[in-house]
């Protein structure tokens, strides 16, 4: 676990939020045991990263109908995440602030890609950004998260890995264990929202204003005026249709 005081964000910093989508939760097509659990912990540390001025990308699985991972053509799995589809959908339950980088993944019929650093051009964007660290948090434990940490280090990234913002597959009992067992081993060090320093105090917390048709939903959170940047408050991004 990590001290408090290595703990302090910044614009060097990024959130990684993986594949928080129906099909990988409760009554999905490839659901995450307790997958749904992680969501309100993911929604804080979006909050806690907005404010710093950090980096947030959110990552999804984002399949063609024929792609090789599925059953039907020889895969281990079944049809899950299909682009353009409700499953792939992040859940409504997640709350992606402004300026959310949406990145997709295993996109290639031909190919599989757990890793959010695998053939999605995310590691130039970060380097460009100058970002340096990155903590990760979503699902699954066993699968994106261990092959993203894994690229992760191999590419340069410090790594935190939010440990109360995971929830693994267990194909094999486990499976989960031995991840976080390689992550740690490949100097990835774990973390916990209570190990964070407070976050700035809100000053103008409202409701989040939901619209629906084509307008995004949005959360108004007011940063400190010390802390104000020209993006303003707090707002959820736009999500995609279909
Ligand atoms: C994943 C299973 C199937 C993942 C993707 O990214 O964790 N797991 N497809
Ligand atoms: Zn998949």
């Amino acid at each position: 676990m990590m001290k408090t005081s290595d703990l302090i964000l910044g614009s060097q910093d990024a959130l990684i939020i993986t594949d928080i989508q129906n099909d990988f939760l409760p009554g999905g097509a490839l659901p995450v045991k307790d997958g749904d659990l992680i969501i309100p912990v993911i929604n804080e540390y979006a909050k806690l990263f907005y404010q710093a001025n950090a980096k947030i990308v959110a990552s999804r699985d984002w399949h063609p109908l024929n792609h090789m991972s599925f059953t039907a053509q020889g895969g281990p799995w079944p049809p899950h995440c299909v682009k353009e589809t409700k499953g792939a959908q992040f859940s409504l339950d997640l709350k992606l602030p402004e300026g959310t980088e949406v990145v997709s993944k295993a996109t290639d019929p031909e190919k599989e890609a757990y890793s959010v650093l695998d053939g999605t051009g995310l590691n130039e964007k970060l380097k460009s950004a100058g970002i340096t660290r990155i903590f990760i948090g979503g699902l699954a434990t066993d699968y994106c998260i261990v092959n993203s940490v894994l690229d992760a280090r191999k590419l340069g990234f410090d790594v935190v890995v939010l440990a109360d913002a995971i929830r693994g597959i267990n194909v094999n009992p486990g499976d989960v264990d031995k991840a976080l067992e390689t992550m740690t081993q490949n100097g990835a060090v774990m973390s916990t929202l209570d190990a964070f320093p407070e976050p700035e105090t809100l000053t103008g917390v409202e409701s989040p204003v939901e619209v629906t048709g084509d307008k995004p939903l949005v959360q108004h959170y007011v940063k400190k005026k010390a802390r104000m940047r020209a993006r303003g408050s707090y707002k959820q991004v736009r999500r995609e249709r279909g």
